[in-house]
């Protein structure tokens, strides 16, 4: 058992899928009740209804099997730790690269439109900003004013320092920010970035200009490039993420909008199946709705059932 405030606020953060797995699990258990081949599958469907993927679900389910027999009195606590344990023990340790960095620490944040990157530049911001660091964001979004003016608007909810220049070449903006941010001395520079797909060729040789200019100035950076990826949208999430890393490099992933979904289990199928790290999570749209990811704790918070909601 995790207590924690930022515990609290992950479970917090995952209740509505919290709140679907209870419904669903509590239904099949009336106290002790003899385990049947019916119970399984439910308990396989939930699984697989919470998004953690089929092939996880299944293995889960086979090793539950091994471990409960048909037909004996099985309680509802007793299981669902077990299918939390043998999903935990599934999970590799995949930590985020140790990342080498220099002063600024440079943060690139790409992504398909409306996935959230504005909103988790603001809450990465905030994350440095609170442990006292001097960050400047970057209007790398240039062509829509109403951009630029939801990235002040985090600036100054973050006490970060706004780089813009309305209608400009993005690779402009970002050259005079990251030159600014050298000279004044900034810890971490965050540049936000239109969103593009992956198949949109213009945008993507814009993002290679972008990648190429941050070079130019700091050859060590982008010290990390962060893709944001909206878990209200299921499975595509893992496709999204998949096909994005493909045609530009991406070191790591920040999942938005888990609050927003009784399917929060993408998460673990994304951390599961990708080579890419889940690094942060988006649980809120405000400032401070950003964790980083921890599988352990995050299976922890999505299958509870004890607690009544
Ligand atoms: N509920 C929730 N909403 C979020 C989260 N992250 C972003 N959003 C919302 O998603 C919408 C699009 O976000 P935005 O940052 O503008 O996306 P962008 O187009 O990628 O820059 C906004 O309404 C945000 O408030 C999150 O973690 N939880
Ligand atoms: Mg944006």
């Amino acid at each position: 058992m995790i207590f924690s405030a930022a515990f609290n606020r992950l479970k917090q953060g995952l209740s509505r899928s919290r709140t679907q797995f209870n419904n669903r699990i509590s239904k099949l258990f009336t106290g002790s009740v003899p385990l049947t081949e019916d119970m399984i599958e439910q308990i396989e469907e939930t699984l697989i209804s919470a998004d953690i993927g089929i092939d996880l679900s299944l293995e889960i389910i086979a090793d539950l099997r091994k471990n409960f027999p048909l037909d004996q009195i099985v309680e509802m606590g007793r299981v669902v730790e077990f299918l939390k344990s043998d999903l935990m023990q599934r999970m590799a340790v995949k930590q985020a690269e140790e990342i080498v960095s220099e002063k600024p620490h440079v943060i690139l944040v790409v992504g398909v439109n409306g996935t959230g990157k504005t909103t988790s530049i603001g809450k990465l911001a905030h994350y440095y900003r609170s442990q006292g660091k001097k960050v400047m964001l970057v209007a790398g979004d240039t062509f829509r004013a109403a951009a630029i003016e939801q990235l002040a608007v985090w600036a100054d909810r973050s006490g970060a320092e706004l780089i813009k220049k309305a209608a400009a070449d993005p690779s402009g903006v970002v050259y005079d920010a990251l030159q600014s941010a050298r000279q004044r001395g900034f810890d971490v520079v965050i540049i936000d970035t239109a969103g593009r797909l992956h198949t949109q060729k213009n945008l993507m040789i814009e993002l290679d200009k972008i990648q190429r200019v941050v070079k130019k100035v700091i050859p060590s950076a982008p010290h990390e490039t962060v893709l944001t990826i909206d878990a209200t949208t299921g499975q595509n999430a893992l496709v999204q993420a998949r096909q994005f890393s493909k045609v530009t490099p991406v070191d790591h992933l920040f999942l938005t909008k888990l609050d927003g979904t009784a399917k929060g289990g993408i998460a673990i199928a994304i951390h599961h199946n990708l080579d890419i790290p889940v690094k942060y999570i988006g649980i809120g749209e405000q400032i401070e709705d950003i964790q980083e990811f921890d599988a352990k704790s995050y299976i922890e918070a999505l299958f509870e059932v004890r607690e009544s909601e």
